[in-house]
């Protein structure tokens, strides 16, 4: 019987990783959750009410119900199963347990974070900032240098023998030899380099980094075009919108905060005539019955054009997009930042195509008849086209359907990836 199981998406997870290495080791039977849907399965209520932060990895004991998020913390508590330290993966003495916790803070506070902003802006989760990018590549070569400096003369990190420290410095180490570290870039960290190649090729790792076909970086992952961010507005954009206070310089903004508390600015949308058309009662409607025909019926007869608008929305730069999963990144780094655009709007956004060859395509319902400010404000607002469309043309009408089903004749291609915004 599993000893516990960890719930976390499991093709190719360093994170995971790491608790799936040690139970290796300990020959620990640890069940896994390949159904899980980031962004689904950890926003459930059920998985809420068990971990909170909505994060994996997180680990429930099959016996006792206890309960664990962090991955190194996971693979830190498996490691201590190990009756009588008998391959030592904690360490033999209190000095080398401080010493490798010493490690797996310093992977775990600095390189990782280093790098995952690197990451985010290169998979278009975060905004692309230039000064920001390279402070982290400049933190990245800092504690990798540091750490081939460390390597010098050591095979592992800790005493003569693979520890927990080595498991969770590989692990996080893996990304960034496959996505930022260079030929080049390896030669300036050897030390580094020869580790972690010796470590990937061990029969613990193997199973999970591939071994010897572990594809180090060939070329460098590169940040989203900064002008993308950087474009003027468009004439659509209803400025008017926008609430005074945002315009204010700085300092007199803080002046008057220290005054008195800002009063905080009526939504204009929440002052637009009442509508007939329910947001949360079709977002409801759409979440649990068929698009087609039966949700598309229903949004049909009841939509209303005087309170609600549609707009067609383009990525003004498909040319650009690769991979299928970077494109759909992209959308749900986008989604992410309208996030407060939740209660009046609604949006289903497409990647369309195939790797190498895809596109960015999708319909938003947006309250009133203009992009509203939730929408506009977000950094990358200005990579995608909004066009305002005739819902009453049932040409429109069917395309609206498709993309919101995902699937139909008037897709432009078929349908790779998406997101909806719900
Ligand atoms: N330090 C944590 C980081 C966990 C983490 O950020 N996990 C990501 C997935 S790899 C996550 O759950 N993200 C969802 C979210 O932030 O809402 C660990 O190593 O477990």
């Amino acid at each position: 019987m599993a000893v516990g199981k960890i719930y976390a998406p499991v093709a190719g997870n360093p994170r995971l990783a790491k608790s799936l290495i040690v139970a290796k080791i300990l020959g620990l039977d640890i069940e896994t959750t390949p159904d899980f849907v980031m962004g689904e399965t950890n926003k459930s209520e059920d998985f809420l009410s068990k971990f909170p932060l909505g994060k994996t990895p997180a680990f429930v004991d099959s016996k006792s119900g206890y309960k664990l998020t962090d991955s190194s913390a996971i693979a830190y508590h498996l490691a201590g199963r190990d009756e009588g330290n008998s391959k030592g993966l904690l360490g033999r003495t209190n000095e080398e347990t401080g010493s490798i916790l010493q490690y797996m803070f310093f992977s775990e506070a600095e390189i990782v974070p280093a790098f995952m902003e690197l990451f985010y802006m290169c998979e278009g989760f975060n905004p692309y900032l230039k000064p920001v990018f390279q402070l982290n590549e400049d933190r990245l070569k800092r504690f990798l240098g540091a750490l081939d400096h460390i390597l010098l003369d050591k095979t592992y990190l800790v005493g003569e023998r693979l520890t927990i420290a080595d498991i969770v410095m590989v692990c996080n180490l893996a990304m960034v030899m496959k996505l930022y570290a260079t030929k080049d870039y390896r030669k300036t960290i050897k030390n580094v380099t020869r580790y972690f190649w010796t470590m990937v090729r061990k029969q613990e790792f193997a199973s999970i980094f591939g071994g010897s076909s572990f594809e180090f970086c060939v070329e460098q992952m590169k940040p989203q075009p900064p002008q993308k961010q950087q474009k003027q507005p468009k004439e659509q954009k209803p400025k008017e919108q926008k609430p005074k206070a945002e315009e204010k310089p700085k300092a007199e903004e803080k002046a008057e905060e220290e005054e008195k508390p800002a009063p905080k600015p009526k939504n204009p949308l929440d002052l637009l005539p009442p509508s007939p058309f329910v947001l949360d009662d079709w977002k409801r409607f759409y979440s649990n019955n068929d698009t087609k025909p039966a949700a598309m019926d229903y949004f049909w007869k009841n939509f209303d054009a005087e309170g609600w608008s549609i707009w067609q929305v383009d990525y003004k730069y498909n040319d650009e997009l690769t991979l299928v999963f970077m494109s759909n990144n992209l959308i749900r780094g986008f989604l992410t930042r309208i996030e407060r655009a939740r209660k009046y709007a609604f949006g289903s956004l497409l990647t369309l195509g195939e790797n190498n060859d895809n596109m960015i395509h999708g319909y938003f319902l947006v309250r009133g008849q203009e992009v509203i400010f939730e929408i506009y404000d977000a950094a990358d607002y200005e990579s995608f086209q909004f066009t305002k469309v005739d819902p009453s043309d049932p040409a429109v009408r069917e395309k609206v359907g498709d993309v919101f089903a995902w699937e139909g004749p008037t897709l432009p291609k078929p349908c790779a990836d998406g997101q909806v915004f719900k």
